[in-house]
């Protein structure tokens, strides 16, 4: 598919959107993104993509030269220009073209770039039988370091947790904190339940704050289930009625093994199974 491209104001095709080899978001991964779904025509919470985006722009010392309308209005842009209705939408903005060096003084204009392209999910029946996943031996960056919070350029962290994956032969992996509590996974955050009860690691445990993550917590409230944000240990993971992840990428998607330990009756629960129901309810009508 001949996809245009928005890079710095312009629709191009996408052979010919291309970024400097001096731009510092290759160079050092001095940059910020956003992953973002558009569901049946519409975006899926835009604003708070938006609002993630410029406050990691912020956190690293970016000033993203255009409003959050402006941004807003162009993703609105291109997905149009390419006929999408539903997409995946990557916006990446970088440091921009300076000297060669660390130091971000001489970036004098950040590079902005809004992809939509269609996504591939796990397969399909993984969302019925639930995927297996193991808990990396890579702890997951400290808060005091770089702040998980921030959607940075920088994966390094969680693509060593995701090699631990693939050379264990599963789609995902959980990384704990220096504390030794449940963080995320590589791309998702996780819940598990218990007693009928919803629990998710709290902010403070060094975690992505999961736009997907806050509208199950939402949904919970509205089919009348009481949610904690609270810390785990792999004990907790290992003992759970059920275990979900979540991420734009992923949606909602059932866990039924980590670290060859059957979760639950080692199929979707039920809890499960009724907030991807209301989740793909809700987007439908977002
Ligand atoms: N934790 C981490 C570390 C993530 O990268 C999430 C949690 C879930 O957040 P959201 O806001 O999506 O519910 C993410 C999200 C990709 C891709 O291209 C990655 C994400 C989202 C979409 C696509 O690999 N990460």
């Amino acid at each position: 598919m001949n996809r245009l491209i928005w890079i710095d104001g312009q629709l191009l095709p996408r052979l010919e959107a291309r970024v400097s080899v001096f731009d510092h978001g290759l160079l050092y991964g001095d940059g910020v993104f956003e992953g973002i779904r558009q569901y049946n025509g519409r975006i899926l919470r835009l604003d708070a993509h938006l609002k993630r985006l410029f406050d990691s722009a912020k956190a690293i010392r970016l000033d993203i030269p255009l409003t959050a309308a402006d941004l807003g209005r162009a993703i609105e842009e291109t997905i149009k220009a390419n006929h999408l209705t539903d997409c995946y939408i990557r916006v990446v903005i970088t440091r921009g073209v300076g000297p060669l060096g660390i130091s971000p003084s001489g970036c004098l204009k950040p590079t902005i770039i809004i992809i939509a392209d269609t996504i591939s999910l796990y397969p399909a029946e993984m969302y019925e039988s639930g995927m297996a996943i193991i808990t990396a031996a890579t702890p997951r960056i400290s808060t005091a370091a770089l702040s998980p919070k921030i959607k940075s350029l920088n994966y390094l962290n969680n693509i060593m947790a995701k090699w631990e994956a693939i050379d264990a032969g599963v789609p995902e992996a959980v990384m704990l904190n220096q504390q030794g509590f449940v963080c995320e996974c590589t791309a998702d955050n996780i819940f598990i339940t218990r007693g009928g009860k919803l629990i998710t690691p709290p902010e403070e445990s060094g975690i992505l704050m999961g736009v997907t993550r806050g509208i199950v917590l939402e949904l919970a409230e509205k089919e009348g289930l009481t949610a904690m944000q609270q810390n785990l240990t792999r004990y907790d993971l290992y003992t759970a009625d059920e275990c979900f992840l979540t991420g734009t990428g992923a949606e909602i998607i059932p866990v039924t093994s980590i670290d060859k330990r059957k979760i639950g009756s080692g199929a979707a629960g039920d809890i499960t199974r009724r907030l991807i129901a209301a989740f793909h309810e809700f987007v439908r009508r977002n």
